[in-house]
């Protein structure tokens, strides 16, 4: 069983956002996920007042971090939006980006153990009951929410990359927030996913591919809005991603001085192996052709990211009725 959710990034007013989000319940989107950075919109705040405004999408993060908030505060934070959507709240969670964290003087340690313990602690405060927690990083004498008690207990999605952090994900996660759009990258990962599962039922595990995608009637339309997003995702990787996708470094070396120059010189650096190793993007047909790779190596959720389309309304439009509705039939 595929489904399908989209991820906004918090960084415009919660109006536009909840407009977005409705419009995407309209279009058959099944989960809508929100980004988390401290200097963003807060994305707790931002999903409880799109609750208010939807009535059957289910409400994620996607993703927060146990760092810049405390485990119990998730715990309360998640709990506020799954009883004002009555229900549909999911917590995304992974452990943040360490740049960030050196910014704001906060100690990266332990992250695999960090959001173990994290998630365990959420999970056992969504009960309602009172309860203390000795793990190797959380110590908690007391601690239990005064509300929310006999509410479903949200499913918890693991954002994760990395080897270890991919096995955690399958080890406690309900599902799993991959950041890629490659059928090559979701072998990889579901493999590790499956080896953290240890043999436990795998079935229902929802692996969520968070990808860049771009959906336009016109495949250079959807290609001209990809790139720039593109450009971004090249220069932010290690170069361990651009050998296992069979990029020519030299590519990568002209987005990356490109940008040094000017932002128009990194995005016509772009190249086509570039687009089809970091992004779904073209016509509707063309991106169905994707997603069905998407779904052979193992996906059960595909989640169209920035920027979704030269047009997003059109786009959300586009993936609502010639992608989702034809999937289904
Ligand atoms: N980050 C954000 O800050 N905000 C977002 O909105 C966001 C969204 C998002 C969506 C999907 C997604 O997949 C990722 C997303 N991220 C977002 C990024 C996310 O928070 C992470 O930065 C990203 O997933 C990369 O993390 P990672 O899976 O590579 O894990 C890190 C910690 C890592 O280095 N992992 C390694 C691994 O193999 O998994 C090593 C981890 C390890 O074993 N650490 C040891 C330990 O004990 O924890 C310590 C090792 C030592 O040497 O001390």
């Amino acid at each position: 069983m595929v489904s399908f959710g989209i991820e906004f990034l918090a960084n415009e007013p919660a109006h536009k956002l909840a407009e977005l989000v409705a419009f995407s319940e309209e279009n058959g989107l099944e989960y809508a996920w929100i980004t988390d950075h401290y200097n963003n919109r807060d994305s707790f705040s931002l999903l409880t007042y799109i609750a208010a405004r939807t009535t059957s999408i289910k409400l994620g993060t996607g993703v927060t971090n146990p760092y810049t908030r405390t485990a119990v505060q998730l715990a309360s934070a998640i709990a506020t939006v799954n009883e004002v959507s009555q229900g549909r709240a999911v917590l995304g969670i992974g452990p943040g980006d360490k740049v960030t964290f050196d910014s704001l003087g906060i100690a990266w340690e332990k992250p695999v153990d960090t959001i173990r313990e994290t998630v365990d602690v959420i999970r056992q405060m969504q009960t309602g009951k009172k309860i203390s927690y000795n793990g190797k990083i959380l110590n908690i004498k007391s601690a239990k929410l005064n509300f929310g008690k006999g509410a479903n207990i949200p499913p918890v999605y693991i954002g994760a990359q990395g080897q270890n952090m991919l096995k955690l994900a399958g080890e406690i996660g309900d599902g799993a927030l991959v950041n890629a759009s490659h059928p090559d990258d979701f072998k990889f990962a579901v493999k590790l996913l499956k080896e953290g599962r240890n043999g436990r039922d795998f079935s229902k595990f929802d692996v969520g591919a968070y990808t860049s995608f771009s959906v336009a009637e016109n495949r250079d339309d959807a290609v001209k809005a990809a790139k720039p997003v593109v450009a971004f995702i090249v220069a932010g990787s290690p170069d361990s991603v651009f050998e296992r996708h069979g990029i020519d470094m030299n590519d990568v070396a002209a987005v990356r001085s490109g940008f040094k120059k000017g932002f128009a010189d990194a995005v016509s650096a772009v190249t086509d192996e570039m687009l089809d190793a970091f992004s779904i993007c073209g016509t509707p047909a063309e991106c169905m052709g994707r997603i069905e790779e998407l779904v052979g190596a193992g996906v059960t959720q595909i989640i169209p990211g920035s920027p979704l389309g030269p047009d997003r309304v059109r786009a959300i439009k586009l993936i609502g009725k010639e992608i989702i509705s034809r999937w289904r039939k």
